[in-house]
């Protein structure tokens, strides 16, 4: 009896954790790359900068509170979706960089 509930737990445990996907998203020629993503809320997004300068990825949504600051080339930073709330992310450095996050 005990090892079933033993396997039950280990079960949900492996079902959240397949669940829970990790996006990546590139800045490259001061473009998100993609600039569209649909995510859920328990999610990662990797953000990477390939472009030979920085970047400050950042969003003023309140659930989605986040930002990666002055993010060098090569530098890889996360973010986790914690609320169902979609969002844009844009840089600090360059406003016409713009990423919609759509959360389902
Ligand atoms: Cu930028």
């Amino acid at each position: 009896m005990k090892k079933i509930a033993t396997m039950l737990v280990i079960a949900g445990a492996l079902s959240v954790t397949l669940s829970a996907k990790n996006w990546v998203v590139d800045q490259k020629g001061k473009t998100f790359i993609p600039s569209k993503l649909t995510v859920h809320v328990g999610d990662t997004i990797t953000f990477k900068n390939s472009d030979p300068f920085a970047h400050n990825a950042y969003t003023d949504d309140e659930a989605n509170e986040f930002d990666v600051g002055m993010q060098p080339t090569g530098k890889e930073t996360h973010m986790k979706i914690n609320s169902k709330e979609s969002f844009n992310v844009e840089c600090a450095i360059h406003p016409n960089m713009l990423l919609e996050v759509t959360v389902e």
